[in-house]
C-alpha cells in the first residue's frame, strides 16, 4: 500500500473510531434512544468444523442494529444444516483506552446454563446479567437437572469492539456467540466490519463453548449502513416487539464465571 493510501486509510479507520465513541457517549448521557444510531446490518456469515475447515457460508444475512443501546437482530433467508436461525444482540462492547495508546482491554461475557425437566421433558435455559430465561421454570415446580457456568473472555485493542448475540437455530434457544469486530473502513455512512480471532486459534471468530456447536465457530462480518436513518417507524417497532419477546423467553446479562469450561 502506498504512503498516500495509507494516510487516508488511517483517517478513515480513525474517523469510524470517533464516530463509534460519539455513539457509546450519546447512548450514556441521553435517557431516549437516538435515532441516528440505527443502522442496517448486511455482512456474511461461515461456519468453521472444529479443524479450522469452512463447511458453510452465506454472503447474504441481514439485520438491524442500534449499537449503543445493545439492541438488534440478524438472521438469513437461507436456512443453516436444514434450519432457518436468527441471532439476537445482548451485549456489547467496546475499547475504552486512551486514543493512540496502543492499550488492550480484557472483557469477559458470562452465563448459566441450567437444564430443567418438566413433564418427562428436558428443557434447557440460560442465566446472564439481570435477565433470568429460566424464571418460568423454576416457578412451575420444574425439577433442575443440572446447572453449568460458562464464559467468553477475550481482548479488544482500539478499532475494535464486541457484540455477543444468542441464536435460535432448530429446535435450540439461545447458542451464545461472541462476535469481536475490527473496523476496517468508515466513508459514506458504510462502516465495515471484519471478525476478529479472538481466542487465537487461527480460525475467524470465537470457537463455542456449549452443544450443539461446541468447538466450531460462527463468524460475521459485514457493513453497518447509517444513512437508513431515520427508520420507518413501523420497522423501529418490529425490532422493539421481537427484541422485546426475545429478552422475555430468552437470556440476558449477569457477571459471573471464570474460564469457559464444560464440567
Ligand atoms: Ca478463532
Amino acid at each position: 500500500m502506498e504512503l498516500s493510501a495509507l494516510r487516508i486509510y488511517r483517517k478513515q479507520v480513525l474517523s469510524a473510531v470517533s464516530y463509534l465513541l460519539m455513539w457509546w457517549g450519546a447512548a450514556l448521557h441521553m435517557d431516549t434512544a437516538d435515532a441516528s444510531t440505527v443502522s442496517r446490518f448486511t455482512g456474511r456469515f461461515e461456519f468453521y468444523d472444529e479443524a479450522g475447515v469452512l463447511q458453510f457460508e452465506d454472503p447474504n444475512i441481514s439485520g438491524i442494529f442500534d449499537i449503543p443501546n445493545s439492541e438488534g437482530f440478524f438472521e438469513s433467508g437461507v436456512d443453516f444444516r436444514g434450519s432457518p436461525w436468527r441471532a439476537d444482540l445482548v451485549a456489547m462492547y467496546q475499547w475504552d483506552g486512551v486514543p493512540g495508546s496502543g492499550a488492550s482491554e480484557t472483557k469477559l461475557f458470562s452465563w448459566v446454563t441450567e437444564t430443567w425437566q418438566r413433564d418427562g421433558q428436558a428443557i434447557t435455559c440460560k442465566i446472564s446479567g439481570a435477565l433470568d430465561g429460566c424464571i418460568d421454570l423454576r416457578n412451575s415446580g420444574a425439577e433442575k437437572i443440572s446447572s453449568r457456568d460458562y464464559s467468553y473472555t477475550f481482548s479488544l485493542q482500539e478499532t475494535q469492539f464486541a457484540g455477543v448475540v444468542f441464536i435460535d437455530w432448530a429446535e435450540y434457544r439461545d447458542i451464545v456467540v461472541l462476535s469481536a469486530m475490527q473496523v476496517l473502513d468508515f466513508a459514506d455512512d458504510i462502516l465495515t466490519v471484519g471478525s476478529i480471532d479472538t481466542d487465537m486459534d487461527g480460525i475467524p471468530g470465537s470457537a463455542l463453548v456449549e452443544a450443539p456447536f461446541a468447538g466450531s465457530t460462527w463468524s460475521f462480518d459485514g457493513q453497518q449502513d447509517f444513512s437508513v436513518v431515520p427508520l420507518p417507524a413501523a420497522v423501529w417497532l418490529f425490532v422493539s416487539g421481537g427484541l422485546g419477546m426475545f429478552l422475555f423467553t430468552g437470556g440476558g446479562r449477569r457477571v459471573q464465571g471464570d474460564r469457559k469450561q464444560q464440567s
